[in-house]
């Protein structure tokens, strides 16, 4: 696959060997990541990276965009079919530039946001006072309750109609647990704000119905399609059709350029794949694989955020083992297990250290790894814990890691052989 590279450019193919193999001998557990099907890699490097076109199927301002238009329009069908979602747009780059999009069709300068706190769960681009959002809209944010160390209803629902937010946005980067997507919906209708989910972490769950959809509950859902969703580094957004207009003028030419055709062929192609049976397992293992690390954790004295997950992912207290978030997540990596810290709800350290870390199962269950892998991966975990800087025990929690991980490979043999 890397053919042309390795001939013209050494230095970058040996980059890119390296990164392959550091995928393949790590178990990678960042929640958002997954491993892309070939077929996606194909796809995102084919011939339609050559095309520049802007606007919709019809009304292009480019020409020479017939066969384009049909990858668009076959790409939002099977969206729409796979989501049950009364229209799609897919022409967003990323997660981000979703929610952008959403703001762009329905919300002016100065209006007000409710969302997640950041360091609870929420995400950069609700609001992050270090987000250029926060420039252009006026946010309030709702919380967990301390107790549950889930969404407090009650508190939004005040704040919500003492704040008269024009949106409500859900949705998380580092929440295991289901949102009650119909509650949020019903104070979004009595205080006169649209509804917005923030699907990204989940949508692959979502769309392999393991989990509940938002699609029916809210105006706008908008999404990566990484992450559980397992699709191209792209976005994607659903709405309702009353608001289908005011999203495709708020995309393009609201908030971004011409079209990535190359990625919205791989999404065409993951809507297809999403469908299917193989996708279904895989997910339903994703969540199985989750409950059985968090079990194993809490056996061995960690405290999982909220008591467990009904997700891909876990946040980890860690503070009962006497390690911080970041010490952990340096010594995992030292041992090849991939994670990363972060922030408990009301976490007394900084956001730099934090008291603990995330840990999803996505890129793991696509690997084949069922239950008695993940058991040994907690125990790996735990050993780590306990000595976090003795390099013997690095040393041979680093062999039992890559032992495990040697027997499920990344991508069938010889994929990227040239
Ligand atoms: N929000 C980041 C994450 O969840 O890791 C990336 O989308």
């Amino acid at each position: 696959m890397l053919k042309i590279t390795r001939a013209t450019d050494p230095a970058l193919a040996e980059l890119l060997d390296e990164e392959l193999s550091r995928q393949e001998h790590n178990i990678e557990m960042i929640a958002s990541e997954s491993t892309a099907p070939l077929a996606v890699m194909e796809l995102t490097g084919s011939v339609f990276t050559n095309k520049t076109l802007e606007g919709y199927p019809g009304k292009r301002f480019q020409a020479g965009s017939h066969i384009a238009d049909k990858v668009e329009q076959l790409a939002c069908e099977r969206a729409c079919e796979l989501f049950g979602a009364e229209h799609a747009n897919i022409q967003t780059y990323s997660g981000s530039t979703a929610n952008y999009s959403v703001f762009a069709s329905v919300l002016d300068p100065g209006d007000k946001i409710l969302s997640m706190r950041l360091d609870q769960g929420g995400h950069l681009t609700h609001g992050s006072p270090a987000n250029w959002m926060s420039k252009v809209y006026h946010y309030e944010f709702y919380a967990m309750d301390p107790e549950t160390e889930q969404i407090d209803y009650d508190a939004l629902e005040v704040q919500a109609r003492e704040y008269q937010p024009k949106l409500i946005i859900a949705g998380a980067s580092s929440y295991s647990r289901l949102i009650d997507y119909e509650r949020i919906a019903k104070v979004a209708k009595e205080v006169g704000a649209y509804f917005m989910v923030d699907m990204a972490h989940i949508a692959g769950l979502v769309a392999a119905k393991i989990i509940p959809s938002p699609i029916p509950h809210a105006d706008f859902v908008t999404s990566s399609t990484t992450k559980t969703f397992c699709g191209a580094r792209s976005g994607m957004v659903f709405c309702k059709a009353e608001h289908a207009q005011a999203l495709d003028k708020g995309t393009f030419p609201g908030a971004i350029g011409s079209i990535h055709l190359n990625t919205m062929a791989a999404k065409c192609w993951s809507f297809k794949y999403a469908a299917t049976d193989e996708f279904r397992a895989i997910m339903e293992q994703v969540v199985k694989n989750a409950q059985c690390l968090a079990e194993e954790l809490t056996s061995y004295g960690f405290r999982i955020v909220s008591g467990g997950t009904d997700n891909h992912l876990m946040v980890v207290d860690l503070r009962e083992k006497g390690v911080t978030g970041k010490a952990f997540q340096d010594a995992l990596d030292a041992v090849g297990i991939t994670v990363n810290k972060n922030m408990i709800p009301f976490d007394p350290e900084k956001p730099g250290v934090t008291s603990g870390v995330r840990i999803g199962l996505t890129a793991v269950s696509q690997r084949g790894l069922k239950e008695p892998e993940i058991r040994e991966i907690a125990h790996i975990m735990n050993c780590v814990a306990e000595a976090p800087e003795d390099e013997t025990n690095l040393q041979e929690c680093k062999q039992r890691a890559q032992e495990l991980i040697a027997k499920f490979p990344l991508y069938p043999a010889g994929s990227f052989d040239d």
